[in-house]
């Protein structure tokens, strides 16, 4: 009999465009997985509009974002590549669990701190019930395992308490999913400020995926470094920040190993590293960048992706929100 393969999923908003440390974190592991595991990956549009957004510009980012998916390796005839919205069973099923997260819970959660500390006008509730949205948007696929970056991970972890705590109500109507962190790049650092992860709201220590080389190169000349005497290219994140992040940005572009990379650059000095890492940064983009361009130009071709991956993506959430529904009492139609 044919072993039932396993289920993954992972989503990112289009909130930004898409930066090295989206890609070179959770995106660029993706595509490994869609010949071993069932995939669904979407673009969590939902989400952007807890913090408030233009609308032309949540268009444009997300068919991009579906582009920059299948230029990644996502090839859509393997893995179901969807948009949040427009499989309504997320949010169907995110009011159910709504009911079952704490507020105690939701309190504690860090993006939830750190978004409404920088957005102290507009602390609506879909920024503070967000988690329950995340957790319907994996616990509706089964998934045995999301994998994200490590900021994502404590969002992981309050989506398994309500699955357990649902399932300890109900019998096991939820797969309880594991996070699935990738160990190099998992918190790639904004290049001039090492201590804060790379993010588009820090867009001069941010590299975005469709940037022009030359600004890339820019950037990568401009990083900074330590200001430690010793000048040598070592790993040593807690004495060398700087230095540590661009070894982490290297070995991930090229698949070199740290202690490789070290000796590559021996006596060499962070001048000569630091325009070497935007090249190796510049050339594993490239591609990406090339065939993303070429995609958005066939918008075609992209709107069949994405509805026929809504369509694939709602059979099997109407399932389980059948489900849901069912053992909550809710009198079926
Ligand atoms: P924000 O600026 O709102 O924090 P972001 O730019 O960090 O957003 P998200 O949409 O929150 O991007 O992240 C999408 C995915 O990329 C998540 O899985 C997240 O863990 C991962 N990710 C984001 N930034 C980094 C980073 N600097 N290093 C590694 N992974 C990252
Ligand atoms: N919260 C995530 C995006 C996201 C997600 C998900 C990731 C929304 N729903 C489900 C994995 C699984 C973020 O901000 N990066």
């Amino acid at each position: 009999m044919e072993q039932q393969k396993k289920v993954m999923l992972s989503g990112i908003q289009p909130s930004g465009d898409l930066h090295l440390g989206n890609y070179l974190g959770p995106l660029r592991h993706w595509p490994e997985m869609i010949e071993e595991f069932d995939c669904y990956f979407f673009m969590a549009d939902l989400h952007t509009i807890t913090v408030r957004q233009n609308p032309a510009d949540i268009r444009r980012r997300t068919l991009t974002q579906i582009a920059q998916y299948i230029a990644c390796g996502l090839d859509p005839e393997k893995c179901v590549l969807f948009v949040q919205s427009h499989v309504p069973a997320h949010t169907q099923l995110a009011w159910v669990l709504d009911c079952f997260t704490m507020f105690g819970e939701l309190s504690r959660m860090t993006q939830f701190k750190d978004k409404s500390a920088k957005n102290a006008e507009n602390i609506n509730a879909g920024l503070f019930t967000y988690p329950c949205l995340m957790a319907a948007d994996i616990l509706i696929y089964q998934p045995d395992f999301v994998p994200v970056g490590e900021d994502q991970k404590q969002h992981v972890e309050i989506c398994r308490d309500v699955a357990v705590r649902f399932n300890g109500i109900y019998g096991d109507v939820f797969k309880v999913p594991e996070p699935y962190i990738a160990k190099v790049g998992a918190r790639i650092m904004s290049l001039n400020a090492p201590e804060t992860k790379m993010s588009k709201s820090l867009p001069e220590g941010c590299v975005f995926l469709m940037e022009k080389p030359e600004d890339i190169m820019r950037k990568f000349k401009r990083a900074v470094t330590d200001s430690d005497t010793e000048r040598c290219v070592r790993y040593d994140p807690q004495a060398k920040p700087g230095v540590s992040n661009l070894i982490q940005i290297h070995a991930a572009a090229t698949g070199k190993s740290y202690e490789v990379i070290e000796a590559e650059f021996e006596g060499k000095g962070y001048g000569a590293f630091k325009p070497a890492v935007g090249e190796a940064v510049v050339e594993c983009l490239r591609p990406i960048r090339e065939e993303t361009e070429r995609l958005l130009a066939d918008k075609t071709y992209l709107e069949q992706v994405y509805r026929t991956g809504a369509e694939r993506a709602a059979y099997v959430a109407g399932k389980t929100l059948r489900k849901v529904y069912k053992k909550v009492g809710f009198l079926p139609q």
